[in-house]
């Protein structure tokens, strides 16, 4: 590879001629802006322990009331892009958000997609234009871009629920912002879609309706992930990667525009190495424990811990049970990779 010019080999006063026009000399900064063949990430392989968030979700429930929060959330966020950032990668945004018995997230809606994978608690809801949706372990709720969504808690204990946004896309976009409701509960309609599309391979006739919704279906129950992937890993016992795609019912494309959803199942005890792909990808822990070996780094993944992988990179992923299977959540930038044209797999 040729060496480029250097700054430094400009004369000093031709720099400040530029500057002065806001013209910038390409040169010095080509190889940075497009390094061969892979790209320079800066996020780096993290992993966030759920035994050391929840004491300190826990402690935030009693230094910060509710009505100060709006919502009460631990960003997790990837240092490699620096803590103020709050992102894990370039598009996802992940949070631990914890709400107490009685408590209430008030209605808004904002621009940036959000999904909420359940991790603890009994109680909760979520309701999305109007359709309440319950909210149990290892269930996923889609709030998308645009619907107004509010939380509430009917129960005893304290519920924690991973949210997953693009965020970090959205404002660096410059399309980031919020609209806060009126201030009351949402009106609840009855219909929930996880019902209406109760089965794979099969959807409502829109014979006198049409189901045009953009969104028909919000919440995904884990009992029926769960059960998607026990019945795929029977039928074919040589089924090497056992994972599903959370889709729109109605088109069997992605649930939403930017981020992908997943859930994943590794037989007892089996190691399966997913090839690098350009999109950075996220793992939480929804059953079992495992180890995950992103690049050069291993981390051993307790139960609803979360890891975030940079692209480009290999993962290996291990059951550490040699009895029971372990499932995970997997959320990636794939969509947006499609749809830019930039997706790649490599090995
Ligand atoms: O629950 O609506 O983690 O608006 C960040 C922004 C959660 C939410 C987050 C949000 C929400």
């Amino acid at each position: 590879m040729n060496d480029l010019g250097r700054i430094e080999d400009l004369p000093l006063e031709y720099r400040q001629r530029l500057t002065e026009q806001n013209l910038v000399p390409l040169w010095p900064s080509l190889r940075g802006v497009m390094p061969p063949h892979v790209p320079g990430p800066k996020t780096q392989p993290t992993h966030w322990s759920y035994q050391s968030i929840k004491p300190l979700l826990m402690q935030a429930g009693e230094l910060t009331p509710i009505e100060k929060a709006e919502r009460r959330v631990l960003v997790l966020a990837n240092p490699g892009h620096g803590l103020d950032k709050m992102q894990a990668s370039p598009a996802l945004y992940l949070g631990m958000q914890l709400l107490l018995p009685g408590e209430w997230a008030p209605s808004h809606r904002h621009t940036p997609n959000a999904v909420r994978m359940v991790v603890e608690g009994e109680g909760a809801w979520t309701t999305v234009e109007g359709e309440k949706c319950p909210m149990s372990r290892g269930d996923l709720i889609l709030t998308p871009s645009g619907l107004w969504h509010e939380h509430g808690h009917e129960g005893t204990e304290p519920v924690i629920w991973l949210d997953v946004l693009d965020l970090p896309l959205v404002y660096y976009m410059e399309a980031s912002y919020h609209v806060n409701g009126d201030g009351k509960r949402q009106q609840v309609h009855a219909g929930q879609g996880f019902r209406q599309y109760a089965r794979g391979g099969m959807r409502p006739t829109p014979v006198f309706q049409s189901n045009n919704k953009r969104y028909p279906m919000l919440r995904y129950p884990w009992a029926d992930a769960r059960a998607a992937l026990q019945s795929m890993a029977d039928n074919d016992p040589a089924l090497e990667c056992v994972q599903i795609t959370y889709v729109n019912p109605e088109t069997g494309e992605d649930a939403e525009n930017i981020l992908g959803f997943y859930a994943l199942m590794l037989r007892p005890g089996q190691s399966l190495k997913l090839p690098a792909r350009s999109p950075a990808c996220v793992f939480h822990q929804i059953e079992g424990r495992s180890e995950l070996q992103i690049g050069e780094q291993s981390f051993a993944l307790e139960l609803a811990d979360t890891c975030c992988a940079p692209g480009y990179t290999g993962v290996r992923l291990r059951n550490l049970s040699a009895s029971e299977p372990a499932f995970f959540f997997m959320a990636d930038e794939s969509p947006l990779h499609r749809k830019l044209g930039i997706y790649e797999v490599r090995d």
